[in-house]
């Protein structure tokens, strides 16, 4: 089954996506997300530039042999950009494989290993009030976990605070950075009030995550920890800036609340350390950004083995194409966790018509041959790429911190 096509779309429905589109000489398509936000032409130009040109002539049902080809024939290991690119190019070949043999991705993946995928939205506010409110939203609309994120008091700016309905609220509106402001003491005061008030509203019937977003050093993120067990979260999520693996161990030394790292690595490699000497609880590496859902399936088994679940990375700046290329990992994993759900914007359901679909909490990626997620071209070119950055964190003295 040879391919004929390979082509990169970038389109701005809602916000920037990166879509690999590829054709084979028996008329089936395939589509990858290749968005790396914030740096989605250097993904657009890897891919076009770089890989599609190899791609002509391939044998589209040699999927682990693509994935080696251009891993290692690149040489340059790992890395943002090669390996979203490589992960645009193993989802198209699985969607393509699912319809050829006119089945769902996660049949070929070994078949249902549960009913649903349970996900986690994504509740904020500037307020504690408000977050109340867009808690009980997120709990009205079924779901049973959910992420409290509140603006810090005295900071400028806060992480994760949703100005409208918690699908959008990282990149800035202009051509330059947002910078944002941090300040660790606020941070630690104000998040064990978060969530003793998140409880106080809500109760312990439904789980209750949160997102430190790389800010910490490690012996601030054990006393964060500590802070929090009595009101149990599900996890905590990017304590301190995840490449220090061993900075973990500390962490470990002084909490028992879960933690959860993983949504910029790229590779098996970035998170080795932290599976094995067992430093984390759940892994939140994604499709998209860490080589696609064949090395996707081997960090998960490489978790597997030491007790680490999934949580995957499901955030809107990753297209409908990888959320549903996770949520068929997701079915068909042994150790699965849990699956973070953004959501997307309209008018992204215009240009990406997915068949998944949400009940009472649950997510399934339906039983449409494939990933299940049908890509139109034409609806995209309507939409132009927007450029757009993620913004820059500065302490209270103007020194650049972690975002
Ligand atoms: C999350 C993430 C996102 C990232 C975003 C960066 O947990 O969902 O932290 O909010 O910041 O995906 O592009
Ligand atoms: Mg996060």
């Amino acid at each position: 089954m040879k391919i004929t096509d390979a082509r990169v779309v970038v389109s701005s429905p809602g916000r920037n996506y990166v879509t690999l589109v590829i054709e084979t000489e028996d008329g089936i398509t395939g589509v990858g997300d290749a968005t790396l936000n914030g740096r989605e032409l250097a993904v657009a130009s890897y891919l076009s530039e770089h890989l599609c040109p190899l791609l002509i002539g391939r044998d589209a049902r040699r999927i682990e042999d693509a994935w080696q080809y251009f891993y290692k024939g690149a040489y340059w290991r790992r890395g943002p950009v090669t390996m979203t690119a490589i992960a645009a190019i193993d989802v198209a070949l699985w969607d393509i494989k699912g319809k050829a043999a006119g089945m769902p991705v996660y049949e070929l993946l070994g078949g249902a290993a549960r009913e649903g995928v349970m996900v986690y939205g994504h509740a904020s506010g500037t307020t504690l009030e408000d977050l109340s409110a867009d808690f009980q939203r997120h709990l009205d609309l079924g779901y049973k976990a959910i992420r409290a994120q509140a603006a810090v008091p005295g900071l400028d700016k806060t992480y994760g605070i949703a100005p409208v309905d918690g699908k959008l609220y990282e990149p800035a509106s202009s051509n330059v950075p947002q910078e944002d402001t941090w300040e660790t003491t606020a941070y630690l005061d104000f998040a064990p009030k978060m969530m003793a008030h998140v409880r106080e509203q809500f109760g312990y019937g439904v789980h209750v995550l949160h997102d430190v977003h790389h800010r910490l050093t490690p012996i601030e993120a054990g006393r964060l920890g500590a802070s929090l067990e009595q009101y149990r979260p599900f996890w905590i999520e990017d304590p301190t800036p995840a490449e220090d693996q061993s900075a973990f161990r500390l962490i470990r030394q002084h909490t028992t609340t879960p933690v959860a790292v993983g949504e910029v690595f790229n590779s098996i490699w970035d998170c080795q350390q932290l599976i094995t000497e067992r430093l984390i609880d759940y892994i939140r590496t994604s499709v998209s950004h860490a080589g696609g859902i064949t090395h996707l399936r081997r960090i998960f088994s490489l978790a597997d083995l030491y007790g680490v679940r999934s949580g995957s990375h499901g955030a809107g700046d990753l297209s409908p194409v990888s959320f549903a290329a996770a949520l068929h990992v997701d079915m068909s994993i042994p150790n699965f966790g849990i699956q973070e759900h953004m959501g997307h914007r309209d008018p992204a359901g215009e240009v990406f018509k997915t068949s998944y679909t949400f009940t009472d909490g649950y997510m399934h990626p339906g039983d449409a041959p494939g990933i299940g997620v049908e890509f139109d071209e034409d609806a995209a070119a309507r939409f132009p790429f927007d450029a757009k950055y993620l913004p820059v964190n500065r302490r209270l003295d103007g020194s650049v911190h972690d975002w």
